[in-house]
């Protein structure tokens, strides 16, 4: 079971203690080369890498934004609805940000996603980015599929290669935007490019080599290097279709781009879930301690949550079992039928939800506070 880090969490010496006990060693996981990050970014990787044993932040994307049955509405929070506190991590998409639009692609105004990680920040809490963007040979969105050259039209020598630069320029410029009122970057687990072992973005499996997949990694990283955005935490996402650890590794950029890795699996049948996730998260495990990385269940869920006890009788299982720093839920569409993966006040799953929250080891927003994940522990 968890170690009970809530009782231990107002005590920084202890959890200092227990820093050792993950199998991430601080110094063998430092790349040769010296990365650029600010203090507080470098403190969230060392604090990620040494979380206590079992302890799991849980996320929830989009989550201060909009819920089921309202949105743009001041501290609400359909979790925080449910449970009385907000999600230790939360996850916002910058699709479209690439326009140079004013507002994302599921229509929440820039401005608003970085005041909510302002505050999120303020809160303790961390935040994860992914980046839903346009096909820029295409014009279409994510999902275009109908063209296989478009990695190949971004990289240096493609016809999109400097429109591209602009584009991971505006990323650039947003993520070097998220500042306290001192003036402190907000550190940001990056995860752009995810899902690439399935086929469904204009950057997966089928779409482009994988030597492509890593140059357009490479160029991803080197230009946002290039223009200081040093708040950045890499994060690579596959999805669950390997079967092996080589296979899972097979367009890993490589362990001087990526800080973090995971892996995104969701529930349509329980059973095969369960095995799905058991065999992924045992690999996920091996690859995190071979490349002394920290690893998460970076997207997951049951949509709708039609099962009462999902929470504490299916999820919960399977992450205590394995030394993940957080787990992921996908968001609580208002736009959209049916499309959410957190409880809202009567859902039937919210009573369980409860449960998994007052679980040892599962952290929400007051939890992580007391952890203090941005100061170090040396
Ligand atoms: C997908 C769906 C879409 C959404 C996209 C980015 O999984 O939720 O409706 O536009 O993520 O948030």
């Amino acid at each position: 079971m968890f170690k009970y880090i809530k009782v231990y969490a107002t005590s920084i010496a202890l959890v200092a203690g227990l820093a050792g006990c993950r199998n991430v060693s601080k110094n063998a996981s430092e790349n040769s080369e010296k990365r650029m990050r600010t203090p507080e970014t470098e403190n969230l990787l060392s604090n990620l890498k040494s979380m206590p044993e079992r302890s799991v932040m849980f996320g929830h994307h989009d989550d201060p934004l909009y819920g089921i049955g309202w949105e743009a509405e001041e501290g609400r929070s359909d979790v925080k609805s449910v449970c009385g506190d907000y999600p230790a991590l939360m996850s916002f998409d910058l699709g479209h940000i690439e326009l140079g639009a004013n507002e994302s692609l599921d229509k929440v105004p820039f401005q608003k996603i970085r005041q909510e990680i302002i505050a999120q920040y303020n809160r303790g809490g961390a935040i994860t980015i992914s980046w839903h963007l346009n096909n820029p040979l295409t014009g279409g969105n994510s999902w275009d599929v109908s063209d296989t050259t478009v990695v190949a039209s971004v990289l240096p020598g493609g016809v999109h290669h400097e429109k591209f630069i602009g584009w991971l320029d505006r990323v650039a410029d947003f993520m070097s935007t998220l500042k306290t009122a001192d003036g402190v970057k907000i550190p940001i687990l990056f995860r752009p490019w995810h899902e690439h072992t399935g086929s469904w973005f204009w950057w997966g499996k089928n779409l482009c080599s994988p030597e492509q997949y890593k140059k357009l990694w490479e160029l991803t990283y080197s230009r946002l290097s290039e223009k200081k955005a040093d708040n950045l935490l890499y994060v690579y996402s596959p999805g669950t279709e390997s079967n092996t650890v080589e296979e899972y590794l097979e367009r890993y950029p490589g362990d001087s781009i990526i800080d973090l890795m995971g892996l995104d699996c969701y529930q349509l049948d329980k059973e095969q879930y369960i095995g799905q996730m058991n065999k992924a998260l045992r690999m996920l495990t091996e690859a995190g301690r071979i490349h002394s990385k920290p690893i998460a269940i970076t997207e997951t869920g049951y949509e709708t949550i039609p099962d009462p006890d999902w929470w504490t009788k299916v999820l919960l299982p399977i992450i205590k079992e394995y030394p993940v720093t957080y787990v992921l839920v996908w968001r609580n569409a208002r736009e959209r039928e049916n499309h959410y993966y957190a409880p809202y006040p009567g859902q039937v799953s919210a009573t369980d939800f409860v449960k998994f929250r007052q679980t040892p080891g599962i952290l929400f927003a007051t939890d992580v506070k007391k952890i203090m994940i941005y100061t170090t522990k040396d």
